[in-house]
Protein backbone atom coordinates (compact mmCIF):
# COMPACT_ATOMS: atom_id res chain seq x y z
CA UNK A 1 0.00 0.00 0.00
CA UNK A 2 0.88 3.56 -1.00
CA UNK A 3 1.72 5.69 2.60
CA UNK A 4 1.15 9.28 2.61
CA UNK A 5 2.25 11.81 4.87
CA UNK A 6 1.27 15.28 5.72
CA UNK A 7 3.37 17.79 3.93
CA UNK A 8 3.90 20.87 6.37
CA UNK A 9 5.96 23.56 5.83
CA UNK A 10 8.38 21.17 3.84
CA UNK A 11 7.92 18.45 6.60
CA UNK A 12 6.49 15.53 6.45
CA UNK A 13 5.31 14.44 9.85
CA UNK A 14 4.91 11.21 11.10
CA UNK A 15 0.73 10.93 11.05
CA UNK A 16 -0.79 10.37 14.43
CA UNK A 17 -4.10 8.79 12.91
CA UNK A 18 -4.47 7.68 9.09
CA UNK A 19 -7.06 6.36 7.01
CA UNK A 20 -7.08 3.40 3.90
CA UNK A 21 -7.68 5.01 1.03
CA UNK A 22 -9.80 2.63 -1.58
CA UNK A 23 -10.01 2.12 -4.87
CA UNK A 24 -13.37 2.73 -6.48
CA UNK A 25 -13.48 -0.50 -9.17
CA UNK A 26 -12.77 -3.15 -6.53
CA UNK A 27 -13.45 -1.13 -3.08
CA UNK A 28 -9.60 -2.76 -2.47
CA UNK A 29 -7.47 -0.82 -0.36
CA UNK A 30 -4.94 1.07 -2.43
CA UNK A 31 -3.03 3.84 0.50
CA UNK A 32 -2.84 5.09 3.64
CA UNK A 33 -2.98 8.42 4.41
CA UNK A 34 -2.09 10.56 7.46
CA UNK A 35 -4.91 12.54 8.73
CA UNK A 36 -4.80 15.93 9.90
CA UNK A 37 -5.71 16.75 13.02
CA UNK A 38 -6.85 20.97 14.16
CA UNK A 39 -3.35 21.33 15.80
CA UNK A 40 -2.12 20.26 12.07
CA UNK A 41 -3.99 22.08 10.46
CA UNK A 42 -2.81 24.95 12.39
CA UNK A 43 0.65 24.26 11.94
CA UNK A 44 0.19 24.47 8.27
CA UNK A 45 -1.61 27.77 8.44
CA UNK A 46 1.22 29.13 10.48
CA UNK A 47 3.82 27.62 8.13
CA UNK A 48 1.78 29.24 5.29
CA UNK A 49 1.67 32.62 7.16
CA UNK A 50 5.67 32.63 7.82
CA UNK A 51 6.51 31.12 3.82
CA UNK A 52 4.25 34.51 2.88
CA UNK A 53 6.32 36.71 4.40
CA UNK A 54 8.99 35.63 1.38
CA UNK A 55 7.23 34.19 -1.27
CA UNK A 56 5.02 37.82 -1.86
CA UNK A 57 8.54 39.45 -2.64
CA UNK A 58 9.42 36.86 -5.11
CA UNK A 59 9.12 38.80 -8.50
CA UNK A 60 6.87 37.98 -11.13
CA UNK A 61 9.05 36.09 -13.10
CA UNK A 62 10.52 33.96 -11.14
CA UNK A 63 6.95 32.70 -9.54
CA UNK A 64 6.43 32.23 -13.02
CA UNK A 65 9.08 30.10 -12.98
CA UNK A 66 8.87 28.07 -10.21
CA UNK A 67 5.60 27.61 -11.34
CA UNK A 68 6.56 26.10 -14.85
CA UNK A 69 8.54 24.08 -12.72
CA UNK A 70 5.58 22.44 -10.69
CA UNK A 71 4.47 21.68 -14.32
CA UNK A 72 7.46 20.12 -15.95
CA UNK A 73 7.77 17.75 -12.65
CA UNK A 74 4.08 17.06 -13.12
CA UNK A 75 4.87 16.05 -16.55
CA UNK A 76 8.15 13.98 -16.04
CA UNK A 77 5.57 11.78 -12.86
CA UNK A 78 2.45 11.68 -15.33
CA UNK A 79 2.49 7.46 -14.91
CA UNK A 80 2.94 7.58 -11.31
CA UNK A 81 0.22 10.11 -10.50
CA UNK A 82 -2.03 8.82 -12.61
CA UNK A 83 -2.00 5.56 -11.26
CA UNK A 84 -2.58 7.12 -7.86
CA UNK A 85 -5.86 9.26 -9.28
CA UNK A 86 -6.99 5.93 -10.91
CA UNK A 87 -6.44 3.84 -7.77
CA UNK A 88 -8.68 7.05 -5.98
CA UNK A 89 -11.25 7.80 -8.35
CA UNK A 90 -11.70 4.57 -10.41
CA UNK A 91 -10.92 6.30 -13.53
CA UNK A 92 -8.85 4.82 -16.60
CA UNK A 93 -5.33 5.83 -16.82
CA UNK A 94 -5.94 7.44 -20.00
CA UNK A 95 -8.17 9.75 -18.49
CA UNK A 96 -5.78 10.06 -15.06
CA UNK A 97 -3.03 10.83 -17.28
CA UNK A 98 -5.08 13.77 -19.28
CA UNK A 99 -5.86 15.11 -15.64
CA UNK A 100 -2.12 15.07 -15.00
CA UNK A 101 -1.76 16.89 -18.13
CA UNK A 102 -4.60 19.88 -17.83
CA UNK A 103 -3.44 20.05 -14.26
CA UNK A 104 0.46 20.87 -15.44
CA UNK A 105 -1.53 23.41 -18.30
CA UNK A 106 -3.07 25.47 -14.96
CA UNK A 107 0.43 25.51 -13.61
CA UNK A 108 1.96 26.72 -17.00
CA UNK A 109 -1.09 28.58 -17.78
CA UNK A 110 -0.83 31.10 -14.86
CA UNK A 111 2.91 30.95 -15.22
CA UNK A 112 2.45 33.00 -17.94
CA UNK A 113 0.29 35.54 -16.32
CA UNK A 114 2.36 36.39 -13.45
CA UNK A 115 4.02 39.53 -15.23
CA UNK A 116 -0.28 40.51 -15.84
CA UNK A 117 -1.04 41.10 -12.73
CA UNK A 118 -0.90 44.57 -12.89
CA UNK A 119 -2.33 47.78 -11.53
CA UNK A 120 -3.50 51.07 -13.22
CA UNK A 121 -2.76 54.50 -13.53
CA UNK A 122 -4.66 57.40 -12.65
CA UNK A 123 -4.69 60.99 -13.99
CA UNK A 124 -4.99 63.36 -11.51
CA UNK A 125 -4.95 67.57 -11.56
CA UNK A 126 -1.74 69.12 -11.01
CA UNK A 127 1.25 67.72 -9.43
CA UNK A 128 -1.23 64.51 -8.39
CA UNK A 129 -0.30 60.98 -8.93
CA UNK A 130 -2.35 57.88 -8.33
CA UNK A 131 -1.46 54.59 -9.19
CA UNK A 132 -3.06 51.11 -7.84
CA UNK A 133 -1.19 47.73 -7.40
CA UNK A 134 -2.90 44.28 -6.90
CA UNK A 135 -1.21 42.53 -3.96
CA UNK A 136 -1.55 38.81 -2.33
CA UNK A 137 -4.27 38.25 0.40
CA UNK A 138 -1.69 35.90 2.07
CA UNK A 139 -2.51 32.68 3.70
CA UNK A 140 -5.33 30.60 1.22
CA UNK A 141 -7.30 27.64 1.97
CA UNK A 142 -8.48 25.23 -0.27
CA UNK A 143 -10.92 22.54 0.12
CA UNK A 144 -11.04 19.89 -2.79
CA UNK A 145 -13.53 17.48 -4.06
CA UNK A 146 -12.82 13.86 -5.09
CA UNK A 147 -14.66 13.86 -8.53
CA UNK A 148 -11.32 15.27 -10.19
CA UNK A 149 -9.24 16.08 -7.14
CA UNK A 150 -6.31 17.08 -8.98
CA UNK A 151 -7.75 19.19 -12.07
CA UNK A 152 -9.72 20.73 -9.09
CA UNK A 153 -7.09 21.30 -6.86
CA UNK A 154 -4.99 22.80 -9.30
CA UNK A 155 -7.29 25.17 -10.93
CA UNK A 156 -7.14 27.39 -7.64
CA UNK A 157 -3.98 26.13 -5.96
CA UNK A 158 -2.19 27.31 -9.26
CA UNK A 159 -3.75 30.97 -10.19
CA UNK A 160 -3.33 31.48 -5.86
CA UNK A 161 0.26 30.94 -6.04
CA UNK A 162 0.67 33.04 -9.27
CA UNK A 163 -0.43 35.72 -7.33
CA UNK A 164 2.14 35.52 -4.39
CA UNK A 165 -0.18 33.75 -2.15
CA UNK A 166 0.51 30.89 -0.22
CA UNK A 167 -2.21 27.68 0.12
CA UNK A 168 -3.04 25.00 2.73
CA UNK A 169 -4.70 22.58 0.63
CA UNK A 170 -7.28 19.82 2.51
CA UNK A 171 -8.22 17.31 -0.27
CA UNK A 172 -11.15 15.20 0.23
CA UNK A 173 -10.71 12.24 2.46
CA UNK A 174 -12.24 9.90 -0.60
CA UNK A 175 -9.31 10.71 -2.76
CA UNK A 176 -7.20 12.61 -1.32
CA UNK A 177 -3.05 11.29 -3.10
CA UNK A 178 -3.09 13.25 -6.39
CA UNK A 179 -3.21 16.14 -4.29
CA UNK A 180 -0.60 14.98 -2.08
CA UNK A 181 1.03 13.62 -4.88
CA UNK A 182 1.18 17.31 -6.23
CA UNK A 183 2.68 18.80 -2.84
CA UNK A 184 5.49 16.67 -3.26
CA UNK A 185 5.85 17.56 -7.03
CA UNK A 186 6.18 21.02 -6.23
CA UNK A 187 8.51 20.44 -3.15
CA UNK A 188 11.14 18.51 -5.55
CA UNK A 189 10.42 21.47 -8.35
CA UNK A 190 11.90 23.45 -5.26
CA UNK A 191 8.76 25.68 -4.44
CA UNK A 192 9.91 26.85 -0.91
CA UNK A 193 8.57 25.40 1.92
CA UNK A 194 5.78 26.37 3.18
CA UNK A 195 4.36 27.62 0.02
CA UNK A 196 2.14 24.92 -0.90
CA UNK A 197 1.55 22.75 2.21
CA UNK A 198 -1.28 19.75 2.02
CA UNK A 199 -3.17 18.32 5.23
CA UNK A 200 -5.19 15.32 4.10
CA UNK A 201 -8.21 15.13 6.38
CA UNK A 202 -11.76 14.73 7.31
CA UNK A 203 -14.17 17.58 6.35
CA UNK A 204 -15.59 17.46 9.85
CA UNK A 205 -12.17 18.47 11.38
CA UNK A 206 -9.48 19.24 9.31
CA UNK A 207 -11.85 21.18 6.59
CA UNK A 208 -13.53 22.86 9.91
CA UNK A 209 -10.42 23.86 11.53
CA UNK A 210 -8.93 25.70 7.45
CA UNK A 211 -12.34 27.13 7.68
CA UNK A 212 -12.36 28.79 11.39
CA UNK A 213 -8.59 29.41 11.03
CA UNK A 214 -8.96 33.63 11.47
CA UNK A 215 -5.21 33.61 9.65
CA UNK A 216 -6.51 32.10 6.57
CA UNK A 217 -7.78 35.33 4.24
CA UNK A 218 -8.96 33.45 1.55
CA UNK A 219 -11.20 30.57 1.24
CA UNK A 220 -12.05 28.37 -2.48
CA UNK A 221 -14.62 25.56 -1.48
CA UNK A 222 -15.53 22.66 -4.14
CA UNK A 223 -18.42 20.35 -3.69
CA UNK A 224 -21.92 20.01 -1.89
CA UNK A 225 -24.29 23.22 -1.69
CA UNK A 226 -24.95 22.23 1.83
CA UNK A 227 -21.10 22.60 2.82
CA UNK A 228 -20.26 25.57 0.79
CA UNK A 229 -23.48 27.71 2.68
CA UNK A 230 -21.99 26.08 5.74
CA UNK A 231 -18.58 27.40 4.92
CA UNK A 232 -20.18 31.16 4.33
CA UNK A 233 -22.32 31.00 7.39
CA UNK A 234 -19.01 29.88 9.34
CA UNK A 235 -16.48 32.57 8.11
CA UNK A 236 -19.84 35.16 7.81
CA UNK A 237 -18.24 37.64 10.84
CA UNK A 238 -14.86 37.74 8.59
CA UNK A 239 -14.46 40.15 5.49
CA UNK A 240 -12.47 36.99 3.07
CA UNK A 241 -12.90 36.66 -0.09
CA UNK A 242 -14.87 33.14 -1.28
CA UNK A 243 -14.58 31.53 -3.87
CA UNK A 244 -17.62 28.73 -4.08
CA UNK A 245 -18.45 26.06 -6.89
CA UNK A 246 -21.20 24.42 -5.24
CA UNK A 247 -22.88 22.05 -8.89
CA UNK A 248 -25.34 22.19 -11.09
CA UNK A 249 -28.42 20.63 -13.19
CA UNK A 250 -27.36 21.65 -16.53
CA UNK A 251 -29.80 21.86 -19.59
CA UNK A 252 -28.75 20.38 -22.76
CA UNK A 253 -30.93 21.96 -25.46
CA UNK A 254 -31.68 20.19 -29.04
CA UNK A 255 -33.33 22.08 -31.42
CA UNK A 256 -35.01 20.44 -35.10
CA UNK A 257 -32.55 22.16 -37.18
CA UNK A 258 -29.31 20.86 -35.11
CA UNK A 259 -27.00 18.73 -36.04
CA UNK A 260 -28.26 15.36 -34.93
CA UNK A 261 -24.99 13.35 -34.96
CA UNK A 262 -23.09 16.24 -33.44
CA UNK A 263 -26.13 16.41 -30.84
CA UNK A 264 -26.03 13.14 -29.89
CA UNK A 265 -22.17 12.90 -29.22
CA UNK A 266 -22.44 16.21 -26.76
CA UNK A 267 -25.22 14.41 -24.72
CA UNK A 268 -23.51 11.38 -23.80
CA UNK A 269 -20.75 13.95 -22.64
CA UNK A 270 -22.16 13.44 -19.53
CA UNK A 271 -20.98 9.81 -18.87
CA UNK A 272 -17.27 10.36 -18.58
CA UNK A 273 -16.56 10.44 -15.15
CA UNK A 274 -19.83 8.44 -14.51
CA UNK A 275 -21.57 12.03 -14.72
CA UNK A 276 -19.76 12.83 -11.38
CA UNK A 277 -19.45 16.17 -12.98
CA UNK A 278 -20.55 19.62 -11.47
CA UNK A 279 -21.04 21.10 -15.59
CA UNK A 280 -22.39 17.56 -16.77
CA UNK A 281 -25.54 17.92 -19.11
CA UNK A 282 -27.75 15.91 -17.44
CA UNK A 283 -31.22 17.39 -18.76
CA UNK A 284 -31.48 16.80 -21.88
CA UNK A 285 -34.13 18.97 -24.06
CA UNK A 286 -35.66 17.83 -27.53
CA UNK A 287 -37.52 19.19 -29.81
CA UNK A 288 -40.36 17.37 -30.49
CA UNK A 289 -40.23 16.98 -33.91
CA UNK A 290 -37.02 15.30 -33.48
CA UNK A 291 -37.51 13.73 -30.31
CA UNK A 292 -38.04 10.15 -30.97
CA UNK A 293 -34.84 9.91 -33.42
CA UNK A 294 -32.67 11.93 -31.76
CA UNK A 295 -33.27 10.14 -28.52
CA UNK A 296 -32.60 6.63 -30.43
CA UNK A 297 -29.31 7.76 -31.81
CA UNK A 298 -28.49 8.59 -27.75
CA UNK A 299 -29.95 5.51 -26.73
CA UNK A 300 -27.67 3.42 -29.53
CA UNK A 301 -24.57 5.34 -28.46
CA UNK A 302 -25.28 4.42 -24.88
CA UNK A 303 -25.64 1.34 -25.44
CA UNK A 304 -22.45 0.61 -27.19
CA UNK A 305 -20.75 1.83 -23.98
CA UNK A 306 -19.45 -0.95 -21.99
CA UNK A 307 -19.32 -1.34 -18.17
CA UNK A 308 -16.70 -3.28 -16.91
CA UNK A 309 -14.76 -3.72 -13.78
CA UNK A 310 -11.45 -2.92 -15.11
CA UNK A 311 -10.88 0.37 -14.92
CA UNK A 312 -8.97 0.84 -18.72
CA UNK A 313 -11.74 -1.55 -20.19
CA UNK A 314 -14.38 0.27 -19.26
CA UNK A 315 -16.61 3.50 -20.65
CA UNK A 316 -18.13 4.33 -17.40
CA UNK A 317 -16.39 4.29 -14.22
CA UNK A 318 -17.17 3.68 -11.39
CA UNK A 319 -19.03 5.82 -8.28
CA UNK A 320 -16.46 6.83 -5.85
CA UNK A 321 -18.17 5.10 -2.85
CA UNK A 322 -20.51 2.36 -2.43
CA UNK A 323 -23.10 4.88 -0.85
CA UNK A 324 -22.89 7.16 -3.75
CA UNK A 325 -24.31 3.92 -5.76
CA UNK A 326 -26.56 3.50 -3.64
CA UNK A 327 -27.86 7.14 -3.98
CA UNK A 328 -27.56 7.10 -7.99
CA UNK A 329 -29.77 3.72 -7.83
CA UNK A 330 -32.20 5.30 -5.18
CA UNK A 331 -32.87 8.27 -7.71
CA UNK A 332 -32.97 6.23 -10.38
CA UNK A 333 -36.11 4.36 -8.39
CA UNK A 334 -37.72 7.21 -7.20
CA UNK A 335 -37.96 8.44 -11.23
CA UNK A 336 -39.60 5.01 -12.09
CA UNK A 337 -42.11 5.48 -9.16
CA UNK A 338 -42.51 9.40 -10.08
CA UNK A 339 -43.99 8.01 -13.55
CA UNK A 340 -40.48 8.15 -15.68
CA UNK A 341 -39.30 5.23 -18.18
CA UNK A 342 -36.20 3.64 -18.06
CA UNK A 343 -35.16 3.26 -21.47
CA UNK A 344 -31.70 1.96 -20.85
CA UNK A 345 -29.72 1.04 -18.46
CA UNK A 346 -30.95 1.72 -14.68
CA UNK A 347 -29.38 -0.99 -12.82
CA UNK A 348 -26.13 -1.81 -10.73
CA UNK A 349 -24.39 -4.70 -13.48
CA UNK A 350 -22.52 -6.38 -10.80
CA UNK A 351 -21.01 -6.57 -7.49
CA UNK A 352 -17.63 -5.79 -7.86
CA UNK A 353 -16.79 -2.53 -7.46
CA UNK A 354 -19.02 1.17 -7.62
CA UNK A 355 -20.45 0.63 -11.01
CA UNK A 356 -23.63 1.77 -12.22
CA UNK A 357 -25.38 1.11 -15.62
CA UNK A 358 -25.23 4.38 -18.43
CA UNK A 359 -28.99 5.43 -17.91
CA UNK A 360 -31.59 7.21 -19.67
CA UNK A 361 -35.01 8.02 -18.53
CA UNK A 362 -38.04 9.38 -20.24
CA UNK A 363 -41.11 10.94 -19.16
CA UNK A 364 -40.78 12.00 -15.97
CA UNK A 365 -41.58 15.50 -14.37
CA UNK A 366 -40.10 18.44 -14.39
CA UNK A 367 -40.65 18.71 -10.50
CA UNK A 368 -39.04 15.21 -9.74
CA UNK A 369 -36.20 14.63 -7.72
CA UNK A 370 -34.49 12.88 -10.61
CA UNK A 371 -35.02 16.27 -12.65
CA UNK A 372 -34.55 18.85 -9.97
CA UNK A 373 -31.46 17.61 -7.77
CA UNK A 374 -27.81 16.88 -8.86
CA UNK A 375 -27.73 13.11 -9.30
CA UNK A 376 -23.63 12.74 -9.51
CA UNK A 377 -23.93 9.58 -11.47
CA UNK A 378 -24.57 8.22 -15.01
CA UNK A 379 -28.41 9.27 -15.50
CA UNK A 380 -29.52 11.31 -18.04
CA UNK A 381 -33.25 12.48 -18.58
CA UNK A 382 -34.91 13.50 -21.38
CA UNK A 383 -37.84 15.94 -22.22
CA UNK A 384 -39.74 16.82 -25.00
CA UNK A 385 -40.56 20.46 -25.78
CA UNK A 386 -42.96 22.47 -27.98
CA UNK A 387 -41.32 26.02 -28.57
CA UNK A 388 -38.15 27.87 -28.18
CA UNK A 389 -40.30 30.23 -25.20
CA UNK A 390 -40.91 27.27 -22.90
CA UNK A 391 -37.48 25.46 -23.13
CA UNK A 392 -36.32 28.66 -21.90
CA UNK A 393 -38.49 28.86 -19.10
CA UNK A 394 -38.38 24.89 -17.97
CA UNK A 395 -34.54 25.06 -18.50
CA UNK A 396 -34.35 27.84 -16.29
CA UNK A 397 -36.67 26.11 -13.33
CA UNK A 398 -33.86 25.21 -11.30
CA UNK A 399 -32.19 26.44 -8.27
CA UNK A 400 -28.47 26.01 -10.09
CA UNK A 401 -27.22 28.17 -13.11
CA UNK A 402 -23.92 26.62 -13.82
CA UNK A 403 -23.80 25.85 -17.55
CA UNK A 404 -25.82 25.09 -20.47
CA UNK A 405 -25.99 23.38 -24.39
CA UNK A 406 -27.71 24.89 -27.16
CA UNK A 407 -27.68 22.58 -30.50
CA UNK A 408 -28.91 24.44 -33.43
CA UNK A 409 -28.21 25.98 -37.13
CA UNK A 410 -29.97 29.14 -36.32
CA UNK A 411 -27.99 31.77 -35.40
CA UNK A 412 -30.66 34.10 -34.64
CA UNK A 413 -31.76 31.91 -32.04
CA UNK A 414 -28.39 30.61 -30.57
CA UNK A 415 -27.98 34.48 -29.92
CA UNK A 416 -31.59 34.58 -27.77
CA UNK A 417 -31.35 31.55 -26.05
CA UNK A 418 -27.69 32.69 -24.88
CA UNK A 419 -29.01 35.53 -23.58
CA UNK A 420 -32.34 34.21 -21.94
CA UNK A 421 -30.55 30.82 -20.41
CA UNK A 422 -29.38 31.37 -16.60
CA UNK A 423 -26.08 30.35 -16.83
CA UNK A 424 -22.30 31.22 -15.80
CA UNK A 425 -21.76 29.56 -19.61
CA UNK A 426 -23.79 28.58 -22.66
CA UNK A 427 -22.13 26.19 -25.02
CA UNK A 428 -23.58 26.52 -28.45
CA UNK A 429 -23.09 23.21 -30.94
CA UNK A 430 -20.61 21.48 -28.70
CA UNK A 431 -20.26 20.55 -24.93
CA UNK A 432 -17.08 21.48 -24.55
CA UNK A 433 -15.54 20.75 -21.16
CA UNK A 434 -14.00 23.93 -18.83
CA UNK A 435 -10.60 24.57 -19.78
CA UNK A 436 -8.18 27.24 -17.89
CA UNK A 437 -8.24 30.16 -20.45
CA UNK A 438 -11.66 30.94 -20.24
CA UNK A 439 -13.88 31.84 -17.46
CA UNK A 440 -16.24 29.23 -15.24
CA UNK A 441 -18.85 31.51 -13.40
CA UNK A 442 -21.80 30.64 -10.98
CA UNK A 443 -25.24 32.00 -11.48
CA UNK A 444 -27.63 31.25 -8.62
CA UNK A 445 -27.10 28.57 -6.09
CA UNK A 446 -24.03 27.05 -8.42
CA UNK A 447 -21.78 29.12 -6.37
CA UNK A 448 -20.11 32.45 -6.31
CA UNK A 449 -16.97 33.45 -7.20
CA UNK A 450 -14.90 32.96 -10.46
CA UNK A 451 -11.90 30.58 -11.01
CA UNK A 452 -10.32 30.17 -14.12
CA UNK A 453 -8.47 32.66 -16.94
CA UNK A 454 -7.77 36.34 -15.51
CA UNK A 455 -11.15 36.57 -13.09
CA UNK A 456 -9.16 34.27 -11.07
CA UNK A 457 -5.97 37.06 -10.63
CA UNK A 458 -8.54 39.42 -9.74
CA UNK A 459 -9.77 36.86 -6.77
CA UNK A 460 -6.50 36.07 -5.67
CA UNK A 461 -5.43 39.72 -5.35
CA UNK A 462 -6.81 43.02 -3.62
CA UNK A 463 -6.39 46.43 -4.88
CA UNK A 464 -3.90 48.81 -2.89
CA UNK A 465 -4.13 52.34 -4.13
CA UNK A 466 -1.31 54.85 -4.20
CA UNK A 467 -1.86 58.67 -4.40
CA UNK A 468 0.88 61.23 -4.34
CA UNK A 469 1.68 64.18 -4.94
CA UNK A 470 5.75 64.80 -7.13
P1 LIG B 1 -18.73 17.58 0.26
O1 LIG B 1 -19.12 16.93 1.52
O2 LIG B 1 -19.21 18.95 -0.01
O3 LIG B 1 -17.11 17.54 0.21
C1 LIG B 1 -16.30 18.40 -0.56
C2 LIG B 1 -15.07 18.77 0.27
O4 LIG B 1 -15.46 19.48 1.43
C3 LIG B 1 -14.29 17.57 0.76
O5 LIG B 1 -12.91 17.88 0.81
C4 LIG B 1 -14.83 17.41 2.17
O6 LIG B 1 -13.97 16.69 3.02
C5 LIG B 1 -14.95 18.85 2.59
N1 LIG B 1 -15.83 19.09 3.72
C6 LIG B 1 -16.91 18.36 4.12
N2 LIG B 1 -17.47 18.92 5.21
C7 LIG B 1 -16.74 20.02 5.51
C8 LIG B 1 -16.82 21.01 6.52
N3 LIG B 1 -17.76 20.98 7.47
N4 LIG B 1 -15.90 22.01 6.54
C9 LIG B 1 -14.96 22.07 5.59
N5 LIG B 1 -14.81 21.14 4.62
C10 LIG B 1 -15.70 20.14 4.57
O7 LIG B 1 -19.11 16.72 -0.97
P2 LIG B 1 -19.32 15.14 -0.97
O8 LIG B 1 -20.01 14.65 0.26
O9 LIG B 1 -18.03 14.54 -1.25
O10 LIG B 1 -20.33 15.00 -2.18
C11 LIG B 1 -21.72 15.22 -1.95
C12 LIG B 1 -22.35 15.90 -3.13
O11 LIG B 1 -21.66 17.13 -3.39
C13 LIG B 1 -22.24 15.16 -4.45
O12 LIG B 1 -23.21 14.20 -4.62
C14 LIG B 1 -22.37 16.30 -5.43
O13 LIG B 1 -23.71 16.63 -5.59
C15 LIG B 1 -21.67 17.43 -4.74
N6 LIG B 1 -20.30 17.59 -5.24
C16 LIG B 1 -20.11 18.57 -6.12
C17 LIG B 1 -18.85 18.75 -6.63
C18 LIG B 1 -18.63 19.85 -7.59
S1 LIG B 1 -17.43 19.76 -8.66
N7 LIG B 1 -19.38 20.92 -7.56
C19 LIG B 1 -17.79 17.94 -6.26
C20 LIG B 1 -18.02 16.93 -5.32
C21 LIG B 1 -19.30 16.78 -4.81
P3 LIG B 1 -14.21 15.10 3.26
O14 LIG B 1 -14.67 14.54 1.97
O15 LIG B 1 -12.87 14.63 3.64
O16 LIG B 1 -15.20 15.01 4.34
Amino acid sequence: MNEYALRIGGETPAPSETMTVTDPSSNEPVSSIALADESDVAAAVTAAESAFQEWRTVDAVTRGDYLRDIAATLRDRKTEIATRHTEETGRSLADSERSVEYAAEYFEYYAGLTHRITGETIPLSGEEFDYTRREPLGVTGHIIPWNSPLLLGSRSIAPALACGNTVVAKPATLAPTSILELGRAAADAGLPDGVLNVVSGRGSTAGEALVTNDDVQELTFTGSKAVGLHIRETVSDRLIPLNLELGGKSPNIVFADADQEAAADGAVKLFSNAGQSCYAGTRLFVADDIYDEFIDRVVARIETMTVDPDPNETDVSALISPSAQSEVDAYVESAREAGGTVRTGGRVPFEEGNFYEPTLIEDVPDDAAVSCEEVFGPVLTAYRFDSEREVVDRANDTEYGLYAGVWTTDLDRANRITRHIEAGTVTVNNYASPTPQVPFPAYKQSGMGSEYATAALRHYTRVKNVRMTV
